[in-house]
């Protein structure tokens, strides 16, 4: 497909496209950079760097077939915008985690002054005909600050979170100041048509909103269109790294480290909305319950530490270090341990190598906007003798992925049977719900996703009244 206008995407982080396997964390930074490939345009956000003060000052590059242009930001930005608003208030809360969500006014006004700040910086980037795409939660409020400053072009959101039910949304103070900053959207996409729907209770509940179907919201004097866009994996960048040389031998590895076993594979960002600790209790459960089998099982997790400015990140960490080993001392024996404990990241084709070699995925969050982990586990899985992906059902996936072995997160016995069953299941069924699985990863692919928002808000008959003017 080509694009019909210049594409301006704009997010937090701003990851170029890597090369082929390189290493790169991060579910957002994995898409857009496929999205990117396809279409000219600029992707604009935080180089990650601080300085002194705020300069304003872009820093454009061209890498490989996309142009990025970042901005330095303030050390107390760091701190009250990203570290505090976006990791400390609106994760924990979009996370159901209202007990670790920390209410701080200098936070608010951070994140709001960082949101100027953007937009005064991407301003001048932006041509008339420009398709505006704005991501994730750091960035809520950037569509009212552009249009503060006279942009009238389309304007679409898409939220990578859970967006949590209406009795979760209101432990935010100027929860409504948020919600109505939505409104300066042209559309607003979610993972699924769940989120969508607790965006509109929200929305008729808190702010005498109406539906004006299909998919349109009207409130606060304007009316926006939202719509659920699935988000999947870049399924023919993946089919190719697993066949590159490191995937095989990695694949080739982790076989020769498990003869006479079955690998159980977990894979996280290190954070306390994925269900480690439930998912590890779960393990012991199953050790516990099948003596039998305890021999013929290794668990790997593997969870890279992320955000570790944040004391919740550093706090879960240590409880994690205690449980694995509390694990391996009950149950190891001379010549065997049950679990292996990995906090580092490895590149993309290593990772599917991991995937290709494990006879069980375990993807257990908590919560998850969607979960990317879940569908490259089934894409690097062999067609005639795949694996078990066992799935939380409070992740986003879950929605398209019903042929998983559907778990409930937080019951570690739950987890124990699913593992069971999943070990045991005879090859035609596992043949049976991989096909299904594998179908639906094909085709609700990145491409996908990014083709029908971008189609959705260039579609400028769909909506129009809601411009701010
Ligand atoms: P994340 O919370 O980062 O993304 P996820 O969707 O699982 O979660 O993506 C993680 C990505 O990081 C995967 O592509 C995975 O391969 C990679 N990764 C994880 N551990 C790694 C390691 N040790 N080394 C290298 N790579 C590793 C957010 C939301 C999700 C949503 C995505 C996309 O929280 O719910 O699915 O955005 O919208």
């Amino acid at each position: 497909m080509t694009a019909p206008q210049r594409l301006v995407v704009v997010s937090n982080r701003v990851n170029p496209p890597a090369a082929q396997g390189e290493e790169s964390v991060g579910g957002l930074a994995m898409a857009l950079a496929a999205a990117l490939k396809q279409y000219s345009g600029v992707w604009f956000g935080w180089s990650g760097q601080t300085t002194p003060e705020f300069t304003g000052e872009l820093n454009v590059v061209e890498q490989r077939g996309v142009t990025t242009a970042t901005v330095d930001l303030e050390e107390i930005d760091l701190d009250e915008y990203y570290n505090g608003y976006a990791n400390k208030t609106l994760w924990p809360l979009f996370h159901y985690r209202t007990d670790l969500a920390a209410f701080h006014r200098a936070f608010g006004e951070g994140y709001r002054r960082v949101n100027r700040r953007f937009a005064e910086t991407l301003r001048p980037l932006i041509q008339p005909n420009d398709l505006i795409w704005i991501h994730d939660y750091h960035l809520i409020p950037l569509a009212r600050e552009l249009r503060r400053l006279g942009v009238k072009n389309r304007i679409g959101f898409f939220l990578h979170v859970p967006w949590p039910a209406h009795q979760v949304m209101i432990n935010l103070p100027r929860h409504r100041q948020l919600v109505e900053s939505m409104f300066d959207y042209d559309l607003i996409g979610f993972h699924t048509a769940e989120y969508q729907q607790a965006f509109e209770e929200y929305v008729l509940n808190e702010a005498d909103g109406v539906t004006l179907p299909p998919g349109r919201l009207r409130a606060f004097g304007r009316t926006v269109e939202t719509g659920s866009f699935p988000i999947g994996i870049d399924v023919d960048d993946f089919a190719r790294m697993m066949k590159s040389g490191r995937a095989r031998r990695m694949r080739d590895l982790m076989t020769a480290c498990t003869v006479f076993r079955h690998l159980i594979v977990g894979v996280d960002r290190l954070d306390y909305s994925k269900g480690l600790e439930e998912r590890f209790l779960g393990f012991e459960t199953f050790l516990q319950q099948n003596p039998d089998l305890r021999r013929e099982v290794l668990m790997l997790q593997i969870a890279p530490p992320s955000r570790e400015s944040v004391e919740a990140y550093q706090e879960i960490r240590g409880r994690l270090d205690a449980l694995s080993g509390r694990i391996n001392g009950e149950f190891a024996d001379v010549d065997w341990a049950p679990f292996r404990w990995v906090n580092r990241n490895y590149r993309r084709d290593e990772l599917a190598g991991i995937y290709g070699a494990a006879r069980v995925g375990l993807v257990t969050p908590l919560r998850d906007g969607m979960n990317l982990v879940a569908k490259e586990y089934v894409a690097a899985q062999d067609p005639e003798d795949p694996g078990v992906l066992v799935l939380s059902r409070f992740a986003g996936a879950a929605r398209q992925m019903e042929e998983a072995l559907l778990v409930n997160p937080n019951s570690p016995e739950d987890i124990a049977d699913a593992l069971k069953r999943a070990l045991s299941m005879e090859k035609a069924e596992r043949v049976r719900r991989w096909q299904a699985l594998y179908e639906n990863v094909v085709r609700e692919d990145v491409t996908a996703w990014r083709d029908s928002f971008v189609a959705a808000l260039a579609d400028e008959g769909a909506t129009r009244q809601g411009l701010a003017v």
